[in-house]
């Protein structure tokens, strides 16, 4: 893990709407730090629509453009062309989308953007769920959680898409995963991917209190017990799909301690913890495998 240089510029201003420890918040602040000021930001319907402020105030110093919930890369994508035509290649266009609108509703755009290779970066913050609407499950929310639309008993059986395979599927130059809890690896990667032309999917770890039934102040070491227990692995794909490397060094916390902090996984009995492990670890040793397979001497250009 590369460690940037936080910079010190702020781009989100205090004054945003967000719950108390919103990982989405920080998600933001850390992502324009990386990026500059020359970013224009395409907000779908989501919790960000909201954080943000209503019109004319905003928390951020780079302008919005509020689009419908499953047009975020389409918006992205024409934005971008606009700008081109105009004569600016400078500055950079990023889809800035929750899970629902990611995983769920915006998968065509977002799709249709990544096969034309678009020139945009998309970011999912996910905090897996519904949560602007009252925390419905999406197809990002894990499985064994509470939610309003998967109440206990009915909790949720179905396990969370695999979102990262869909995009490398799609052959696109860059794709990460993040988390609020390594904010220099968050830079670092939002950093790179600036760099980057084509379509470039980030996807960061952004626990939501309000919605985990969770206490505010453990939100970033929620973030952190996620990778380290490997709910959440820190993953890049690059080479068009082709190179994964994915993040070791750290210290294993207990999957358990990690479920049990959150109010939506406190009815999961004992058992039902072990069967969840034991897929997190299948999970992990297929993401190894893909690594063992994709290192090629000599394709790995970064
Ligand atoms: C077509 C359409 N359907 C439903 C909604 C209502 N809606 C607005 S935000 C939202 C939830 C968004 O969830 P997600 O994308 O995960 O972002 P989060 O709220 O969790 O930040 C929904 C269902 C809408 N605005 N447009
Ligand atoms: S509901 Fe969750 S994601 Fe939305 S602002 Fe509150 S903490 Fe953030
Ligand atoms: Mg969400």
């Amino acid at each position: 893990m590369k460690a940037a240089k936080i910079p010190t510029p702020e781009l989100m201003t205090s004054g945003h709407l967000a719950c108390q420890g919103c990982g989405a918040t920080q998600a933001m602040r850390f992502a324009l730090k990386a990026l500059g000021p020359k970013t224009a930001l395409v907000l779908p319907a989501c919790c960000w629509s909201v954080i943000d402020g209503p019109f004319p105030h905003s928390s951020l110093k780079v302008p919005i453009f509020h689009t419908a919930f499953e047009a975020a890369a389409s918006t992205a994508s024409g934005l971008k062309a606009g700008l081109e035509m105009r004569g600016d290649t400078e500055t950079v266009v990023m889809a800035w989308a929750g899970d629902g609108g990611t995983f769920d509703i915006g998968i065509q755009a977002l799709s249709g953007a990544a096969e034309r290779n678009e020139d945009i970066i998309y970011c999912c913050y996910d905090n897996e769920a519904y949560m602007n609407t009252g925390i419905q499950r999406s197809s990002s929310t894990p499985v064994g959680a509470w939610t309003t639309t998967t109440p206990v008993p009915h909790y949720k059986r179905r396990p969370k898409k695999k979102m990262i395979e869909i995009m490398a599927a799609h052959s696109i130059p860059y794709i990460a995963t993040a988390s609020v809890a390594y904010p220099q690896d968050l830079i670092e990667k939002f950093r790179k991917a600036r760099e980057i032309k084509g379509t470039r999917f980030l996807h960061v770890f952004a626990p939501c209190p309000t919605g985990w039934k969770l206490a505010p102040e453990l939100s970033v070491a929620m973030a952190r017990q996620a990778v380290t227990s490997k709910v959440f692995p820190l993953v890049e794909v690059t080479d068009g799909g082709r190179t994964w490397r994915v993040w070791k060094e750290f210290e294993p916390t207990p999957f358990k301690d990690y479920m049990m902090a959150q109010g939506r996984f406190r009815h999961l009995t004992d058992a039902e913890l072990v069967g969840l492990e034991e897929e997190i670890e299948r999970n992990w040793q297929y993401l190894l495998s893909k690594e063992k397979m994709s290192i090629v001497p000599g394709l790995d250009a970064d």
